[in-house]
């Protein structure tokens, strides 16, 4: 990187979620307006550790919300399909229903669904929710959720050829690519607060199971070999999760409209991650 190239000041600024002077600083001393708030430990990994996932879920979550009160600022917090449960209706999930989650990420979730209602019709505060499917990117690696293998299964299609898939090949799970996940985000924290008749919204694009995303794979890369080794943590939790999410509220409120299904997931992910690889071997 020339000198030139060098940016004056980063664009970011490490805090810790569970330091609320420290937030409060850089909430006042950049101006901040908008506080889109993505810090958690997941569904599979908040198993292995639930005192941290209880902080960082909930502690952490509530330090936003005073902050935001405080300086009256809009705020994003993302809910998942995770804070359903197995007395959930799964096929589709209504916005509205039993809530009964299985999971300390998904209890956290559900508690950020009432806690930033209440202080909506309490305080005011200008709170907006989305219930997330599994978000699938190429530019990141998964961090520990339920959903990791239909991340993990494009970068070994590419590279090995061969993937050890942890759920069981019948798992029938809403998913997203992450820019209709960023684009969705977007137009709910810019709809007009009077479009909004609900704090949290189900958004939902496809759902496939592990067998339909291979199937789909193959269609680009026709030796991928696909085996199961299922880890009966994650699939206990999947088990527990809608297989389809009912948006209609999101799409008649806001306009939610998804654009990836799975041929174009598999399309995007497989250019993008050949793309980074070419890159990468280029330098
Ligand atoms: C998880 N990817 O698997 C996350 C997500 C839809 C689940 O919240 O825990």
């Amino acid at each position: 990187m020339q000198p030139q190239d060098i940016p004056d000041r980063s664009p970011f600024i490490f805090s810790d979620i569970l330091d609320y002077k420290n937030l409060r600083e850089i909430v006042v001393n950049n101006n901040i307006s908008w506080l889109v708030h993505y810090s958690a430990v997941l569904s599979a990994v908040g198993e292995s550790n639930v005192a941290l996932a209880k902080e960082v879920n909930i502690t952490g979550l509530h330090n936003i919300l005073d902050i935001a009160t405080e300086h009256g600022l809009r705020v994003f917090v993302p809910s998942t399909i995770g804070a359903f449960g197995p007395s959930s209706p799964k096929d589709p999930t209504p916005d509205l229903c039993v809530q009964r989650p299985r999971t300390i990420y998904g209890v956290s979730k559900v508690h950020a669904e009432l806690m930033g209602e209440y202080y909506h019709h309490r305080y005011g505060l200008d709170f907006r929710c989305l219930r997330y499917p599994g978000i699938i990117s190429a530019d990141s690696q998964p961090g520990g959720g339920t959903t990791d293998y239909a991340v993990q299964i494009f970068h070994a299609a590419v590279k090995t050829g061969c993937f050890e898939c942890n759920l069981r090949s019948d798992t029938r799970l809403p998913m997203m690519y992450i820019d209709d996940c960023l684009r969705a985000t977007l137009e709910i924290l810019e709809a007009p607060a009077d479009t909004l008749i609900s704090r949290t919204y189900n958004i939902n694009a496809m759902s496939f199971t592990p067998h339909s995303l291979t199937q789909e794979i193959q269609k680009v890369l026709p030796d991928l070999k696909v085996t199961y080794n299922v880890d009966p943590v994650r699939q206990s939790i999947a088990d527990g999760w809608p297989m389809v999410l009912e948006d209609s509220a999101a799409r008649r409120d806001w306009g939610w409209k998804h654009e990836y299904d799975l041929p174009e997931l598999v399309q995007t992910m497989l250019t993008h991650i050949n793309t980074g690889n070419q890159v990468a071997q280029a330098y």
